[in-house]
């Protein structure tokens, strides 16, 4: 895979297809393709890979684990139990700043950035959420590993805040892991398409299984934190109101999904189409998710994969952050469902 700088897609439509090679294999193709690629980008995004490969198998125990630690808050291996969110989080850390290529991270779990070289030749930062839906732990629901990827535009040695607070639409690579039934890794460049790889734990490597994902363009599925009706603005009241009346022409009723993991809702929504909403309310003004660490990277991918993202009244891409950790309504899905929901912001429905 080659960042967008390099001006290299992967064409995904008239070539064979490419089912069944592996993650390392995909992104190093893409590196080959582009005589001018130094590598480096091709490095970070392994890491990511391997991050994801150790974070699964934390997941993967965590039932066992915590079981453990009830016994004593150690494990077998005599080592402190620690909250999975915070493993996670250590993770992506620790495996990104291995190599040279990534300068500083942000992370959902962190009050302020992490430098992680100061090596001016470390160009790309790292936004994450290490562990999203992490009150679904507990009770063996899917969760997932949201970033982004985006080029430091300085060339100084010490990265700052600023670097960060770039619009989504400068992201060159996003992303994420869903530890779902299997763990998935589903990652986008922007160009060349979204791509999906399944982890086969006996072999302990991701093979593409879903290559060049595309949403549909409408579907009859809509997901929605529906116990904050109370709190909606009356917009919004409508749409849902809207979505559930009967009309066989246009696929109505349409069927709620929400499982309150925004990876899994989000994941389902770009395989199935319809559209997800965590719209601001009265009760979060601004909205609950996090711009940078959530609504970015899926946003991205999204847009890649032939959907649309939105606050309602404004392309998620086109914000301009102006801190680490804003939040923002977000509206993510099929073209035509997206649409209709901005059409009742606007009060055209
Ligand atoms: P947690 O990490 O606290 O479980 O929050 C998950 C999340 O950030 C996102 O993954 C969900 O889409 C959203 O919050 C669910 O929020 P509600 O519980 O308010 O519906």
């Amino acid at each position: 895979m080659t960042d967008s700088a390099d001006q290299h897609s992967h064409s995904t439509t008239s070539e064979p297809s490419r089912v069944g090679i592996t993650l390392e294999t995909f992104i190093l193709e893409g590196q080959l393709g582009n005589p001018a690629a130094t590598g480096a980008f091709t490095s970070l995004l392994n890491q990511i890979g391997l991050a994801a490969k150790l974070v699964t198998s934390k997941v993967r125990r965590a039932g066992l684990a915590r079981l453990l630690g009830y016994t004593g808050q150690t494990n077998v291996q005599g080592e402190a139990v620690q909250k999975l969110d915070e493993e996670a989080n250590e993770t992506l850390i620790n495996v990104l700043a291995r190599r040279n290529h990534c300068a500083a991270i942000a992370s959902e779990e962190l009050e302020s950035i992490r430098v992680t070289s100061t090596d001016r030749r470390a160009k790309y930062l790292v936004v994450f959420d290490p562990l999203d839906g992490s009150s679904n732990i507990d009770v063996n629901i899917s969760i997932g590993t949201i970033f982004g990827v985006l080029r430091k535009s300085s060339d100084s040695e010490t990265t700052t805040e600023a670097d960060f607070l770039k619009p989504g639409r400068d992201l060159i690579a996003a992303g994420y892991i869903l530890y779902g039934s299997s763990t998935m890794f589903v990652i986008t460049t922007g160009h060349g398409g979204v791509h999906g790889f399944t982890y086969d734990p006996t072999v302990g490597e991701f093979f593409l299984s879903h290559e060049n994902i595309r949403i549909p363009n409408r579907a009859s599925l809509y997901s929605i934190n529906e116990g904050n009706t109370v709190h909606w603005t009356d917009d919004v009241k409508k749409w849902n109101a809207f979505l559930k009346d009967e009309d066989k022409s246009t696929g109505r009723p349409y069927g709620a999904r929400y499982v309150g993991s925004l990876v899994a809702d989000a994941h389902r929504t770009l395989m199935k189409g319809g559209i997800f909403a965590y719209p601001a309310d009265k009760k979060s003004k601004k909205g609950k998710l996090r711009l940078l660490y959530e609504a970015n990277p899926f946003a991205f991918i999204f847009e890649a994969a032939g959907g649309m993202a939105t606050t309602g009244r404004e392309r998620i891409l086109d914000i301009e952050p102006t801190e680490l950790h804003q939040r923002t309504p977000l509206v993510l899905g099929s073209p035509h469902d997206v649409r209709v929901f901005e059409e009742f912001v606007r009060g055209e429905r």
